[in-house]
C-alpha cells in the first residue's frame, strides 16, 4: 500500500470515527431532552394503542332448543292476544282477522268465531316480513298456548313448543 493511500484511508477512518462520536453525543443529548420532556408531560399523554375492535357479532342463529325463554316480543303478542278487543279486527262472519304490521314483522291475530271462540285463538307471525309466517300459535287460554315454528322460515312447521310459565318447552 502506498503511503499516500494509507494516509487517505487513515483520514477517512478518523473522519468516520469523529462523525460517529459526534452523532452519538447529539443523539444522547437529544434523547435526554426528549425523555425529560416526555416525563414532564407523561401524565397528559394518552395511550396510543387503539382499543382492539371487537369482532362484528354475526347474527345469532335462533336456537331451537328443548326449552326457549319467552322473549319480550312473545310476551307482547300473548298479552295482545289475550287482552285486545275483537273490534280491532275485520269480521267476515266466520272469523275475525287483525293484522298488525311493523317495519320488522307482521303479526296476524284470528278469532275463529265459527268454531265457538270469542277471543283471539290463533296467531301467525312473520318475524322478518318475508311474507312467510315463521310461527303459528294456537291459544286455548292465556296459559295454554301451542307454538309451531318453521325453523327454516320455509313454510314447514317442524318444531312445536308449549307454553310452560315463562318458557317454551319443545314437544
Ligand atoms: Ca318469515
Amino acid at each position: 500500500m502506498k503511503y499516500k493511500t494509507f494516509v487517505r484511508l487513515r483520514m477517512a477512518i478518523i473522519l468516520v470515527l469523529v462523525v460517529g462520536v459526534l452523532a452519538g453525543i447529539i443523539s444522547l443529548v437529544s434523547n435526554g431532552l426528549q425523555r425529560s420532556v416526555a416525563n414532564d408531560s407523561a401524565s397528559t399523554v394518552a395511550p396510543t394503542t387503539a382499543p382492539t375492535e371487537a369482532p362484528t357479532a354475526a347474527a345469532t342463529p335462533t336456537q331451537w332448543l328443548p326449552t326457549v325463554a319467552v322473549a319480550p316480543f312473545d310476551e307482547e303478542i300473548l298479552r295482545t292476544a289475550t287482552t285486545a278487543s275483537l273490534d280491532e279486527g275485520i269480521d267476515d262472519g266466520e272469523s275475525v282477522k287483525w293484522r298488525k304490521k311493523s317495519a320488522q314483522s307482521t303479526v296476524e291475530y284470528r278469532c275463529d268465531k265459527a268454531k265457538g271462540f270469542t277471543t283471539w285463538n290463533r296467531v301467525k307471525i312473520d318475524r322478518d316480513n318475508d311474507k312467510k309466517f315463521d310461527e303459528k300459535w294456537s291459544i286455548t287460554s292465556p296459559t295454554e298456548v301451542k307454538r309451531m315454528v318453521s325453523t327454516a322460515d320455509d313454510g314447514s312447521y317442524d318444531a312445536t313448543y308449549d307454553l310452560t310459565g315463562a318458557t317454551w318447552t319443545r314437544r
